[in-house]
């Protein structure tokens, strides 16, 4: 008999001390339960976070009854299946205990054939409340450990630090753009399982060698077999057969079966190549029948993360398919506080998004979750490599026996799991742990060693080297074998001595740069603070006024009413943001405008980073900023909102992370380098243009040459003396503007302002809209009259533009086109965008400014 199984639906919960059942969806948690029962008010709206902190401290159960018929109660083994519980739960069939769990990362699984009956099967859990089960760990503990983002006292426990016990969505306990919404549920799928005989639990497709020429592959299938016997197993892809005669013993069995596909197609990043994806199906082949069958998609390629020394340091970048691949990208947080609202379009929002923005790559970060197979399956479709921490951030955890073993069970699950997917290049241990504890530097961290005894420090920093330098790196070594695995990000590597903690000028390793935005420096500091691979560098603003409409009113919108100040949770947030506008923009006229100018502010920032790290490849081989997307609405580091609307930021990393583009510095004795860069492999070859126009639109000044460089490079290809080209004219009254034609195709353009947003002259601009004919309202092309910056276009209907927050010079005008976001035939496509709108800088600046 095949596997068959029953998804088990019509669940009720409540509280335990209630009476009252109430309906539930399942997968989901209490709080999205509540909410549909109108219990509690909207979460995410106004200040209510404050108020649900009791949900968290009190103890939760869910039941359904189900019945079993035919096929599934004939099977000679019967299983009940979660594939996850947040997080303390037991399990009860017909009054019978039949699992506990407790670890949210984990599936869960019970033998329950001698407890099912045909009807009436009532299944219960129980949900401890995470509160009360881990506050007497501290006491047991003797002391607290350090967990900088965990808002206990926001949930009412003071200092105590319960985050870093449970093996939870470390973010569910706050961070610094999240609520605390310390959840309970079944979040993943619960079903009963059914199998008679023989069953394939897993297929993992290993790439012992893959290039253009040939893949070697060696094809383990996991079989459980309630008997001994003997047959075939069988793989088949692409028209392809391979078999491997085995004899089963009774119980779980790997079957390993060698294939070799010639002139495979590979799987490529974006930019590179088709993301190619192979389906492999494993059967078991008895007496000439199939009995068992399982399919797996998985993409074949070659990835290698190549840290050689140099004269410099050592590099840090990824080898795709032999290919040296710079990496550009985001790093991922969970879309969510409550992740089973997270619909599979809005995973594709998501990736989309990225592969839109030009990146090739996700880090999914530590703080979160070990993503639903979704996010990885988008993330193999679109091309986008992922760099996959395992789940611990900025915290010390305990390292007794119980908690060691779980994570090590978690980890082996987690691998497993997640394997096959070729977008996944890397396995990180953890986020920013080694350099906050920076064990051989007493000076150096965030000074987290000085709290505690010798004694508890020895401790602290073995149970650290037991869980990243052993147990997670043996996980990764066994079950995905030839993946590579980074015990902490960032890291210089792994030395054992001082040299191991990375900093912002470390020429080894990755580097999480915060100089601008935590430590306030400047934002040219980007220019200067360049690493090997910058695994996280970013800075904040606010999500738009309609977004900000949705948890505030217009009494609110003032930054320091309690309502906004709920909405940051960068406790220095706002002054930061407004003390960086004070520094380079003017004064905005009002709130909304405010929110305008703080997206500007962030995308400048972002701009000049991503830039910097580019221009200075092939020292530099990455870029991830921080952060992709929210999990509410909120001031954040997000590009794009918590309703998947692009920030500012977004368009200009997309522009700014094109395949091909020009970028401009400025050297200290005057001169105008335009850089060109690259990460296609063909060379390239085209006519750069470099225009001098003053605001009215004048031509002043114009060069051009041809310019010829080799794929996957970055070089200045011209270089202007300011001096020269501004005889004459004031600095802050000219653009110069750069255009590179490659057979008659742009290729890419880019704008250089000689003075500081503070001292450009901008005049009032009045925006033309044209719909392009024939578009049906789709396309538009934007022209001024006087030089517009940062040109807002918005319109009627819920979609985005191709282009954004872009620069309009009278007589160089822009076209761009509207896509539709909604479900299903229409999703991405091109539709009517109803009424459009253009603003500019000018219009959201104060009057009384110098404008
Ligand atoms: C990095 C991240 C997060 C944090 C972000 C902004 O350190 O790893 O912990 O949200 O900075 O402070």
């Amino acid at each position: 008999m095949r596997e068959t199984q029953l998804v088990l639906d019509n669940w009720k919960f409540k509280a335990c001390q209630e009476k009252e059942w109430m309906e539930a969806a399942v997968p989901g948690c209490v709080h999205t339960d509540l909410l549909r029962n109108g219990i509690i008010k909207d979460p995410f709206y106004a200040t209510n976070e404050h108020d649900l902190q009791w949900i968290d401290k009190i103890d939760w159960e869910y039941e359904t009854q189900f019945d079993v018929a035919g096929e599934l109660l004939q099977a000679s083994a019967l299983e009940l299946v979660f594939d996850g519980l947040d997080t303390y739960a037991d399990v009860y069939l017909n009054g019978q205990h039949v699992l506990s769990a407790d670890n949210m990362f984990r599936t869960w699984k019970a033998d329950v054939k001698s407890i099912v009956t045909a009807a009436n099967n009532h299944l219960r859990i129980k949900f401890r409340s995470p509160v009360q089960e881990d506050l007497p760990k501290i006491d047991k503990l003797g002391y607290n450990l350090p967990a900088s983002n965990d808002q206990s006292e926001l949930g009412g426990l003071g200092a105590q630090k319960i985050s870093i016990f449970a093996r939870k969505a470390p973010y569910h306990y706050g961070w610094d753009w999240g609520p605390r919404f310390v959840t309970s549920g079944i979040w993943r799928e619960a079903r009963l399982v059914g199998w008679s005989e023989s069953r394939i639990v897993d297929v993992h497709v290993l790439q012992d060698s893959v290039t253009a020429a040939q893949a070697s592959l060696s094809v383990s299938v996991e079989i459980e077999s309630e008997e001994s016997w003997s047959g075939t197993v069988k793989i088949s892809a692409d028209g392809q057969v391979w078999e491997q005669e085995a004899a089963l013993e009774q119980g779980s069995s790997i079957v390993e079966v060698k294939a070799v596909i010639e002139q495979p197609k590979l799987w490529w990043s974006r930019g590179l190549g088709e993301a190619h994806r192979y389906t492999f199906t494993a059967e078991l082949v008895k007496e000439e029948k199939a009995v068992a069958a399982k399919s797996v998609r998985t993409g074949l390629r070659s990835v290698r993360l190549v840290r050689d020394k140099d004269e410099k340091g050592a590099s840090f970048y990824f080898e795709l398919n032999g290919v040296p691949v710079f990496a550009k990208g985001a790093n991922h947080i969970p879309n969510d506080s409550f992740i089973t609202d997270v619909t599979d379009e809005r995973y594709r929002h998501e990736i989309a998004a990225a592969a839109e923005s030009n990146m090739n790559m996700l880090r999914v970060w530590g703080g979160g979750i070990y993503e639903q197979s979704v996010f990885y399956e988008l993330c193999d479709e679109y091309g986008i490599m992922v760099w996959q921490d395992f789940m611990f951030a900025c915290s010390m955890y305990p390292g007794d026996e119980a908690f060691l073993e779980n994570v090590r069970l978690e980890a082996i699950e987690n691998v497993k799991r997640l394997r096959n997917h070729p977008s996944i290049v890397l396995w990180c241990g953890n986020n920013e742990i080694d350099s906050a504890w920076a064990e051989y530097d007493e000076d150096g961290g965030w000074g987290w060693k000085k709290e505690y005894t010798k004694e508890q420090r020895k401790v602290i920093w073995s149970d650290y080297e037991a869980v990243f330098h052993d147990i997670l790196p043996e996980a990764v070594a066994a079950f995905a074998p030839g993946t590579q695995y980074w015990p902490s990000s960032p890291l210089i590597s792994l030395t054992g001595d001082i040299n191991q903690h990375a900093h912002p000028l470390s020429a080894e390793g990755d580097i999480h740069y915060w100089g601008v935005w935590h430590a306030v420096e400047p934002f040219e500091n980007y220019n200067v603070k360049v690493g090997r691979f910058m695994s996280e560098y970013g800075f904040q603003s606010f999500p738009e006024y309609d977004t900000v409409m949705t948890f505030a009113t217009e009494q609110d919108l003032a930054l320091d009413s309690k309502v906004m100040r709920a909405h940051q949770k960068n406790g220095d947030g706002n002054r930061l943001i407004k003390e960086y506008m004070d520094i380079y923009m003017n004064q905005p006229k009002d709130f909304p405008a405010f929110l305008y100018m703080s997206q500007v502010l962030q995308a400048e920032a972002m701009k000049m980073a991503i830039e910097a790290h580019r221009r200075n490849m092939p020292y530099c081989m990455g870029t991830l900023y921080w952060q992709m997307n929210d999990c509410w609405p909120v001031a954040s580091w997000a590009g794009m909102d918590y309703y998947g609307k692009w920030k500012a930021m977004q368009y200009y990393a997309k522009r700014s992370f094109a395949d091909t583009m020009l970028s401009f510095d400025r050297t200290d004795d005057g001169l105008v380098n335009v850089h060109l860069v690259t990460d296609l492999l063909t060379p390239i070859k085209g006519e750069l243009s470099l225009r001098l126009y003053d605001f009215a639109g004048a031509l002043i000044k114009e060069t051009s040459a041809l310019v010829s460089m080799d794929g996957n490079h970055a070089a200045v290809v011209s270089s202007i003396n300011e001096q020269e080209w501004l005889y004459g004219y004031e600095a802050g009254s000219v653009v110069l503007y750069a255009e590179l034609v490659q057979n008659g195709l742009l290729t890419d353009n880019k704008t250089y302002y000689f003075a500081k947003a503070k001292d450009q002259k901008l005049t009032d601009s009045v925006i033309s809209i044209t719909e392009v004919e024939g578009s049906n309202g789709t396309a538009f092309t934007f022209a001024a009259d006087a030089l517009a910056k940062q040109v807002w276009v918005t319109a009627e209907h819920e979609g985005k533009f191709s282009d954004n927050f872009f620069d309009l010079i009278p007589g160089v005008a822009k076209t761009v086109q509207f896509t539709h976001r909604n479900e299903g035939e229409a999703a991405g496509k091109p539709t009517a965008a109803g009424k459009v709108q253009a603003r500019s800088m000018i219009d959201f600046l104060a009057r009384n400014e110098t404008v």
